[in-house]
Parts: C-alpha cells; structure tokens; sequence
C-alpha cells in the first residue's frame, strides 16, 4: 500500500552494487499458518564500485524480521535498522557472513509476487522484485549468487519438494515432516529464485543433447492435469533440439523442471532449471485446448527454455535492459514457431498485436523505448514495446547481417558475457564486432520511443524507363521525447510488372542480372531511389515480411491492392494488401448512409480466396479474417468506436449473404481431416470451416445454424466445439445461444482452462456480454477474483474485445471498468495495472467517448492508497 508518492528511478543513476553475495544459504519452514525463511549470505565489498566502507543495504518487502546475525553473533537492534524496504546495517567488514531470519504468510498473499500459496501448492514468482517479499536481499541482477536451498515441509501434503539445479540430499525430520535440499551450480540473480511444494504427480521424459549428455526432464502437474501433459513436454524437446542446431545452445543442468499453478500473474516464468507456467499455457488436450492454445503454449514452453541462454547464462545488468533477454528470446521463439509451423503465418500473427497493440502503446501516454530511460514500477514494463517492439529490433538486426553474421555475433555474445549480467549496448556491440557493421545509428532503436512513419511517393518516367521511389521518415512525439533523429530502418522491397511478374531491381550502379527484391536501408530523413530498365510503371510491394516496425503511408489505389492481393510473391504482403483493402472498405462507411454500396471487388476478392482450393490455405484462412475492430481504432484519428463496430459488421453481412452459397461449399470442403493433428495444414483446414460457420451465423443461416450444432455435439476437439459455441453465441438464435451455453458449462465445469474460454466468449460477444451480463459473470460461482485468469477471461475480455458493449455512449463500460480496477488495486496492484490499459488510450476516441473514459481514470485517481502499479499508469495517463 503507498503512503507517499511513488519515486522515479533513472537509468542515469544506475551505480554498480557496493557489496556481491558469493552464496546463498536458505532454509524454508512451510507451515499452514506462515512461512520461516533463514537466509545465509557471504557477503563481501565490490571491488569495482567506489562507495568504500557504505552501509550494508537490502531490499524488502512485508517481511516480518525476527533476527539479525554477523559472522554468527547476533545483532543487536541498535546495530541494524529495520525500514520495512530496507534493512540497513551500519557497520560491515569488508567480507562477512550475513544470516537473517524473517516470517513470511504466504496463504495471504494475494499479490502472487514472492512466496504464495495457489490451489493448496506453495509456489514463487520473484521476477522482477519478488525475492524482497521472501527475504531480505540485494534484489537486483547485477548481484550474482549460488544458492543452496533446503525446502522442509508436511510429508503428506506436501510430498514435492522443489527448488533450482539438482536435489542433493533428502530425508525425514519426524512429526510428520520432511526435507530436500537443492543446489544450483550456476550464479545467479535472485529474480531466478524459484521453490515449489506439494502434492504433484511428476511427468518424466529424457533428452539426449548433442554432446551425448541425458537430460532429466521432468513436469510437476496437479493429479487432475496428468494426462495434459504430453503437448508440452514434445514442445520441450523440440525447443531443446532447435536451440542446439539454430543457436549451438546446449542444455547445462542435470534436469529440467517445468510446474503448472492456477494462480499466475503472467504466462510463464524463466526460473533456473524450474520453469512455473500458468496452467492456461502449459496444459494441453484434444478435447480441452484449441489449436491457438496449443500453437500459444508450443510458443511459451519454448520462450522459457530459451531464457536459459538469453536470460539465466546472460542475464541483465538493471531492469532497463529488460528487453536485452525479453526481446531477444521473443525473437528466438518466433523464429522456432515459424520453422516448425508457417513461416508466413507466423509473421502475420506477429504483425497483427505488434501493429493493433505495440503501435498503440507506442501512441500512447505510456509510450517508451525499447530501453526505457525512467521507470516508477518496473512490472509496468513487461509491455509489448519490450517484448514484441524488442524482438522486431533484433529481427531488424538479423535482416541488416544476414543468418551466418548474425549467428556469429550471437556466438560472441553468449561466449563473451556467459555468467554476467549485461546491457542492451553489448548486446548489440557483440553484433558489431562479430560482423564489422557499424550499428551506431542503429542503437537509436533503443533509445526513442514512437513508431516510424515512411511516407512513400513515387513518379514513373516513361522516356528514360526509370521508376523512382522517395521514402521520407518521421517519427512523432512522445511523451518527454521530441524532436527525433532518423533510424537506420531496413526496407525489403520488390516491383511487380503488369502480369504480375517480379521485375529486376537495377539501382543505377547494377549489372543486368540484378535481383528481384532488395533490402534498402533507411538512414537519412529523405531516400529517392531509382530503378532502372523498366518499360511500364511497376506496382510497388513495399516493406516486405514487414521487416521493419513502421507504418507506411503510400496512396494505394484499390486496384493496386487487388492486384497484390492476388499477385505477390510474398505471402506476407498478399495478406497485408487484403487487409488494407478491407481496412478501405470499412473505413469509407463509418457514419454513411446505411444504404450505400459496398464496392463489388472486394466480394469478388473474397469469392476468390474462398472458392480457389490451389490457393495456400493457411494463408487463405488468414486472409479471411476482417481487420479487428481494434486495428480499425488504432488507425484512426478520433475514432468513433460504435460506428467503427457498425461499419465493420455491415460488411462482415454483406460478404456473408454474397458468399452464402460458397461458405457453405468451403464448410463442407473442409470438413473431412482424419485423425485429429495440430499441423498447418489442419489448423487452416478448421479456420476455415469455422469462419464459414461464424459468417453463415451472421446472417442468420438455417442450414448454417444446423451445422454449428451438429459441429457443437459431435467435434471431437475443442477447436471446433469452440468455434461452434462462438457462432452460436453470437448470433440472433438466443434460445441456442442459452442452450450450448449451458451445455457446455455441464459438461467442462470440472476444467478451468475452458471455463476461462467460457467466460470469454460470453464478456467478448457483445450479444452476450452487456454490462448486466458481466456483471452476472462475476457472480457466477465459477468466477475467482483470486484468480488473474478468471479476472482477465471477463473483465480484461470484455474492455479489451466487447469493443460495442465497452464503449457505450453513456460510459457505464469506461465506469465498470474503473470499479474492477479500483478493487483489485488493493488484493493485486499488478494485474489491476494491466486492467487499467484500454482507459489509457482515451485521447483516442472522439471527444463524447474520450470524455467520459478520462473522468473513469480520475475516479480511479482519486482512490486512496493507490498502489505504486496503478498510481504510475494512471498518472501518466492523464498528464
Ligand atoms: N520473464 C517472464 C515473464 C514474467 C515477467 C514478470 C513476471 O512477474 C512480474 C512474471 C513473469 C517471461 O518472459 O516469460
Ligand atoms: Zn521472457
């Protein structure tokens, strides 16, 4: 709880530790009714910081200290000070052995950070100042330690016993009671920290690394998730395999630990050697998990083994150099996603949060670089700038290097800085000296905040046969930044001739066998770039597989985007040109008339993509996806929420009753798969079948309405029994919409991932989702405000997707929310911060709508005790 105003921390004050902790000795005494920490720290004086004979200062967090010891004597209480947040002791000798003891009650620790019980299991999360909830330490990862720790604990109730590295000894200690002592050979940070206990049913599976060593893998699950198991455990070794032959990355512990706990704050977390997922991102079946759950925990289990290398072996310096492990391992994971699924699938799908959410956030009061240079509360920073913004700036990296340069400069990285804790610079100067090119101006990447903006122009000069290309970058303001330099931007592009052919791409200097796509790079303000040797006026195909985070702006005409739609060799831009030809579409009828036309090439396109069975179907089932209203939003000036979900609606009908005959031959089509795969070619297979469900649905289609519940009875997996529920929710049948509603609830009640799925589809549906509706959603007795799965699957479901039932003109959603919020500030300040978010974006919307969410943000404001989470976005939000 926050009794002054929350400090701000500058990257500019970073000074290194004045004192290292070699070792860490722990001991855990779990009990019903609290938790005893010993910790035992060798303690000695940095010889590279120049603060001499300081106090000794650690961090803490609602501890409750009960005794102090210097090389064994106790302390008396006029020889240390007990701040709360601090526990200073005055006078130290150069190298000491520290032991302090401190009561923790982790049954009523609701904020999920530090030690905290969930579902009967005692877990941890000390990222990013977890472990000052534990015990009092230098909670910073440029303090380094091994740690051996001892879990004892009730036998029967809690027969697992789990920490970091290897078990080195067990025993009984009588009454009941039991111990394991674990040690981890590698230092390091105490954010890495992880202790586990309970009663868990252990999964065990081995991999072979590439020098021939046998690795013990093992997965620690309630007894009710034993046969959920198998999907992320193949995840694992495939993860295992790709980082040795992708990056030379082997595996250096004797086993490898992966926990699943209802009660997480975030997806999953990296821990040395035991990795704690939320179960929503680990657990997996046929008949529970969709094909987007399965590819998302694919994704996760391979992210968190990945941070082995790009996290825990090179770990960061402060916490303004987050995304040095959080953009780079996103970066890893989306590279293992794309080889083992569809590259081009995979790039849309990034590029669609990055350009929806990223941009937004990057528009938006809470904008900040990618190595942000200020910060009140560092677990605001876990933003998609620092993941998926960090992540595109590595791939920008990899594109300016080429593969072999670039595996270079990461051999050199993790050889160079293995065992230290780094920043975002070394990161890239490894880059810089493996590969001889000079980043400098690169390094702005990191430093300014805002999303690019490329205003492209272009003339044909038909007598000399030279098109030519002026690309002009600018970058707005954010806040406490203006006034920008331009970024050294790589922009991948290619010119179509007039039968959709790749022309040669002749700069001046060229010889004639030049290629048909090139890399330009960006560097200056103004770029005028000529191609030569060419008898038509190309169709330009710019800033292909999106190879930089910026927006483009080039006057398009509808032609031209049919045309690309259709006739692009690179998928990704095929799929964008369809989507800037929907975007055109829809936008051109917010607020008309409700009677004018709809252009008739955007039906024909979509007939095509339909009916055209030769066409890549992965990419087809993506292309069918109308841009979000979200993305709409984002893109606009002032937008006008409701008119936006309209526009977007009428044309979602129009193509549903233009296409209605073609939908139903794509169902069909699509229906016979064989055995049930989480491969490309059957997720497509099922999107496209359930699109054709959820347009037919739209339109209140008899035989489509047949379909979804026959699909909704008979699918044998959750993909499809979802899909079929979703239609069905969101169509004009009620009496269906209540009927599988409740069906589905009997028959999965016992599972919390799909009730969470449940949950969803109705907070999202904005026919079953109003306000009553929600509010009845929280009292369902299914619904856990303890739980940040059940918080985010209605509150976060319903302000962040019910964009019609949010946004209504009277503001009771903007109110809603900011009731939710102020709520959770008080039992978890984190979650009730990310809940937060779609409030901040009210300069955004026209004036009526953006009113009334800036006075929702003020009662949120005005609430006393505001957590330091909550204070910082809020504040800044309406600064
Ligand atoms: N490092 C984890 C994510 C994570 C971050 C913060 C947390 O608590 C504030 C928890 C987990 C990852 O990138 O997977
Ligand atoms: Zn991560």
């Amino acid at each position: 709880m926050r009794t002054n105003q929350p400090q701000t921390i500058y990257l500019s004050e970073y000074r290194v530790p004045a004192y290292l902790v070699d070792t860490v000795d722990l001991r855990f005494e779990l009990f019903e009714d609290g938790t005893r920490v010993h910790s035992t720290l060798a303690v000695r004086r940095n010889p590279e910081s120049d603060a001499g004979a300081a106090p000794l200062e650690l961090d803490g967090d609602s501890l409750v200290l009960e005794s102090v010891a210097l090389d064994g004597k106790a302390l008396s209480e006029g020889e240390y000070e007990d701040r709360g947040d601090k526990l200073i002791v005055e006078s130290v000798p150069e190298q000491f052995e520290l032991s302090v003891v401190t009561w923790i009650e982790p049954q009523n620790n609701t904020r999920l950070e530090g030690l905290y019980k969930s579902s009967g299991m005692f877990c941890t999360q000390c990222e990013a100042e977890g472990f000052r909830c534990i015990t009092f330490f230098p909670d910073r990862p440029d303090v380094m330690s091994r740690f051996r720790t001892r879990v004892e604990a009730d036998k029967s109730a809690y027969p697992v016993l789990l920490s970091n590295g290897n078990d080195v000894e067990r025993g009984d200690l009588g009454e009941g009671r039991h111990f394991v002592t674990w040690e981890d050979p590698f230092p390091k940070p105490c954010y890495l920290f992880a202790l586990v206990a309970g009663d868990l049913v252990e999964k065990r599976d081995t991999f072979t690394t590439c020098s021939g060593r046998d690795i013990d893998l093992r997965m620690y699950v309630e007894p009710r998730n034993a046969e959920k198991c198998d999907h992320a455990m193949d995840s694992l070794k495939r993860s295992m395999r790709w980082d040795e032959e992708t990056y030379g990355r082997e595996y250096d512990l004797e086993i490898f630990m992966i926990v699943a706990v209802d009660d997480f704050n975030m997806g999953a977390m990296e821990n040395k050697g035991l990795n704690i997922f939320n179960s929503s991102c680990v657990l997996a079946s046929q008949e529970t998990a969709t094909d987007v759950a399965f590819q998302r925990i694919e994704a996760i289990v391979a992210h968190e083994y990945f941070h082995n290398w790009s996290g825990n072996r090179v770990t960061c310096r402060d916490w303004f150099q987050l995304s040095l492990k959080e953009g780079f391992t996103v970066f890893r994971d989306s590279q293992f996603s794309a080889d083992v699924g569809s590259p081009t699938v995979k790039r849309i799908e990034d590029v669609n949060v990055l350009r929806t959410a990223q941009f937004a956030e990057d528009g938006g009061p809470m904008a900040h670089p990618v190595r942000p240079a200020s910060y009140m509360e560092i677990s605001n920073f876990y933003t998609l700038t620092i993941y998926e913004k960090g992540a595109e700036v590595v791939r920008m990296i990899h594109t300016l290097l080429g593969p072999d340069m670039f595996r270079k400069g990461s051999d050199l990285y993790f050889q160079r800085h293995d065992g230290q804790a780094v920043t975002t610079d070394d990161f890239v100067r490894a880059m810089e000296d493996a590969s001889g090119r000079d980043l400098s101006q690169f390094r702005l990447w990191y430093e300014q905040a805002g999303t690019p903006v490329l205003d492209v122009s272009d003339e044909f000069d038909s007598g000399q046969g030279i098109y030519r290309l002026t690309i002009r970058q600018s970058i707005p303001d954010t806040p406490g930044q203006t006034g920008k330099k331009p970024q050294h931007i790589p922009f991948a592009l290619g010119l179509l001739g007039s039968r959709g052919e790749s022309l040669p791409l002749r700069l001046e200097s060229d010889s004639q066998d030049a290629p048909t796509e090139r890399v330009l790079e960006l560097t200056g303000e103004t770029h005028v770039f000529e191609f030569h040797g060419l008898n038509e006026c190309p169709v330009p195909s710019l800033l292909r597989q999106f190879s930089a985070p910026v927006r483009v702006r080039y006057p398009w005409t509808r032609e031209q985007m049919l045309f690309l739609m259709s006739h692009d060799p690179d998928g990704f831009n095929r799929w964008d040109a369809g989507q800037r030809l929907a975007v055109d579409v829809i936008q051109s009828l917010i607020g008309a008339p409700k009677d004018s036309s709809i252009d008739a090439r955007l039906v024909a396109a979509y007939r095509h993509l339909i009916s055209d069975s030769s066409l890549d179907q992965a990419l087809v089932a993506n292309m069918l996806q109308l841009p979000s209203a979200a993305y709409l939003i984002e893109l606009a000036e002032s937008a006008d929420a409701p008119a936006i979900h309209e526009a977007r609606e009428r044309v979602l009908k129009h193509l549903a009753i233009a296409l209605r005959d073609d939908l139903v031959a794509c169902y069909r089509r699509n229906l016979e798969e064989g055995d049930y795969a989480v491969t490309p070619e059957q997720i497509a297979r099922r999107s496209l079948r359930n699109t054709a469900l959820a347009w037919l649905l739209q339109i209140n289609d008899e035989e489509g309405r047949e379909l979804a519940q026959r699909q909704f009875r008979n699918s044998d997996n959750m993909t499809d029994r979802l899909g079929a529920l979703r239609a069905l929710v969101n169509s004009d049948y009620e009496e269906d919409r209540e009927r599988v509603l409740e069906e589905f609830y009997e028959r999965f009640q016992e599972d919390p991932q799909v009730v969470e799925q449940w949950f969803s589809v109705q907070a999202a549906s904005d026919r079953a989702g109003q306000l009553p509706q929600i509010r009845a959603l929280l009292e369902h007795r299914a619904f856990d405000w303890k739980n940040p799965n059940k918080i985010r699957s209605v509150v976060g479901a319903f302000a962040g997707q019910n964009l019609a039932a949010f946004h209504r003109p009277d503001g009771s959603g903007y109110n809603f929310l900011a009731d939710q919020v102020c709520r959770l500030d008080d039992s978890n300040p984190q979650i009730a911060a990310r809940l937060v978010t779609p409030l901040t974006r009210w300069k955004k919307f026209a004036p009526a709508h953006s009113e009334l969410m800036k006075s929702a943000l003020e009662r949120i404001r005005d609430k006393s005790g505001l957590s330091r989470d909550v204070y910082e976005v809020v504040h800044k939000s309406l600064a």
